[in-house]
């Protein structure tokens, strides 16, 4: 049976969304949490609200930053230094354009972040779990990185490498008895589009209009269902849509 007593997890991107409902609900079983993010208010103001549930330690850091991402998870104080869970979650699209008239600057912070910061942070993190033979590593893939949509080019790129990345690793730690799964969510209404759309929250909310998206809470459910299962079974690959979504580009939405 699993217990969340002593358990520790860290999650990137704990400032928003996914990241912070995801916080919050581990909180409420008292699961240990180190939280990451760029944004330090958000961070102070989610210890504040969660540490009377669990034990509280935040970081801040670019997940882009390599040397950052090193000094940050190496400054860990010891009590929270064992990881058990790893929720790679930190990323974003940045814009929404052909691939002709995409900016590189959106596609570097894309594959810095969303590839390079999950393969920084995730190394940071293995050797420990390694060595213990145990561990979790949850990486927050996207139905973008099953399918490739209009416009979606390079952020279906970074989420196609996530799965690669995922599947690699759930092949090289097996012999450590690590479990490495995926949960690819489609339309969840955070602040992604926000993000997507450079701060024009009318645009982004127009994502979201006539049908009933997911909300951050409920990846957050399935992130604790996939956390609470026996060690013997390990969810590889969760594609969570709304009901309203068939795939990447089919929603049935109703003006
Ligand atoms: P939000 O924009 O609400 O949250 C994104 C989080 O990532 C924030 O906490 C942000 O924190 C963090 N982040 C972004 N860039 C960096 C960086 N360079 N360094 C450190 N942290 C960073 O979006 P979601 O909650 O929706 O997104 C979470 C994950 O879910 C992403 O990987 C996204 O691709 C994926 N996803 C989202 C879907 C959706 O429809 N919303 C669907 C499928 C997948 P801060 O700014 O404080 O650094
Ligand atoms: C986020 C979902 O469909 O906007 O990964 O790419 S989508």
């Amino acid at each position: 049976e699993w217990k969340p007593e002593g358990i520790s997890a860290l999650i990137t991107g704990a400032t928003s969304g996914i990241g912070r409902a995801t916080a919050e609900l581990f909180a409420a079983h008292g699961v240990n949490l180190i939280l990451c993010g760029r944004r330090q208010d958000r961070l102070e103001e989610l210890k504040k609200k969660l540490i009377s549930q669990a034990k509280v330690h935040i970081l801040n850091f670019d997940v882009s930053d390599k040397k950052s991402v090193f000094k940050a998870i190496s400054s860990l104080p010891p009590s929270f230094s064992q990881i058990d869970i790893l929720i790679n979650n930190a990323g974003n699209a940045h814009g929404l354009d052909t691939i002709d008239q995409g900016d590189p600057e959106d596609w570097d912070a894309m594959l810095d972040i969303n590839v390079k910061g999950l393969l920084y942070v995730s190394k940071a993190i293995m050797p420990q779990m390694v060595e213990r033979k145990k561990g979790h590593i949850i990486n927050i893939g996207s139905i973008a990185g099953k399918e490739v949509y209009p416009k979606g080019n390079v952020y279906c790129a970074s989420k196609f490498a996530v799965d690669a990345i995922t599947q690699g690793m759930r092949i090289d730690l097996n012999p450590h008895g690590i479990r490495v799964g995926s949960v690819d969510p489609g339309a969840v209404e955070t602040e992604f589009s926000e993000v997507r759309f450079k701060g024009d929250s009318e645009r982004a909310s127009t994502v979201y209009n006539g049908f009933k998206p997911l909300i951050a809470e409920d990846i957050a459910d399935i992130i604790y269902f996939v956390v609470t299962r026996p060690y013997h079974v390990n969810i590889a690959d969760l594609l969570v849509l709304p009901t309203a979504q068939a795939n990447a580009t089919v929603i049935n939405k109703i003006p």
